[in-house]
């Protein structure tokens, strides 16, 4: 078991300081994501620490680990972009000991979302694309929408990324369409 202080070491060592101090951002807007919307701060944060630990990792390191342990093949089929997150999962448990499902399944779906997202999924998912550090079209609506409304903001970031996959002629992981419409659906 490491401490956190531990954890902020190994993740940091593993990536550009660019990186760092994205997930330190990833980090602050989880917590105070998690404090608006009713969602553990300690869970929130610990997985916004995790969630892109592998980013950094060569590609074929992170398709090594996919194949050797049997994480999810369907990824291997799509954008590479989309491993980092099932890696970072998998390390996450096997390597660092966490074992709480719940900070488990928000590192594994951060990029993808998923079907029925919990609320600490939406959260991280939501805080990476809203970190203080980013900046891309439509990112201020969507702070705007994330200081009342969670899935509006979500939806409208999961859009800006199936819209640049179409843009640049990309082809998009389907969960990510199912994840998309099922929290549209929700909205009513
Ligand atoms: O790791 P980050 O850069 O912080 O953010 P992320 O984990 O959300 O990764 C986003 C990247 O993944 C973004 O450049 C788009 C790319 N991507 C490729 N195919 C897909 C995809 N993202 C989603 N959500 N769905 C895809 O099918
Ligand atoms: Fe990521
Ligand atoms: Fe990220």
């Amino acid at each position: 078991r490491y401490t956190r202080d531990e954890l902020l070491d190994i993740v940091s060592a593993q990536m550009p300081a660019r990186r760092w101090t994205h997930v330190e951002g990833v980090m602050a807007t989880s917590v105070s994501l998690a404090e608006r919307f009713g969602a553990d701060p300690v869970k929130a944060d610990l997985a916004a620490l995790l969630h892109d630990l592998a980013k950094f990792w060569p590609i074929e390191r992170q398709e090594s680990v996919m194949r050797e342990h049997g994480l999810n093949p369907e990824l291997l089929e799509y954008d590479k972009q989309l491993l980092h997150a099932e890696v970072a999962a998998f390390v996450a448990e096997q390597e660092y000991g966490i074992d709480d499902p719940e900070v488990l399944d928000a590192i594994r779906y951060h990029t993808s979302g998923r079907v029925g997202m919990t609320l600490l999924d939406k959260i991280v998912c939501l805080a990476d694309y809203i970190e203080p550090g980013r900046n891309f079209p439509g990112v201020d609506r969507m702070r705007e929408l994330a200081e009342h409304n969670l899935e509006q903001a979500l939806v409208a970031g999961i859009d800006s990324t199936i819209t640049f996959l179409i843009e640049k002629q990309k082809i998009i992981f389907p969960l990510t369409v199912l994840a998309r419409n099922d929290i549209v659906r929700r909205l009513g």
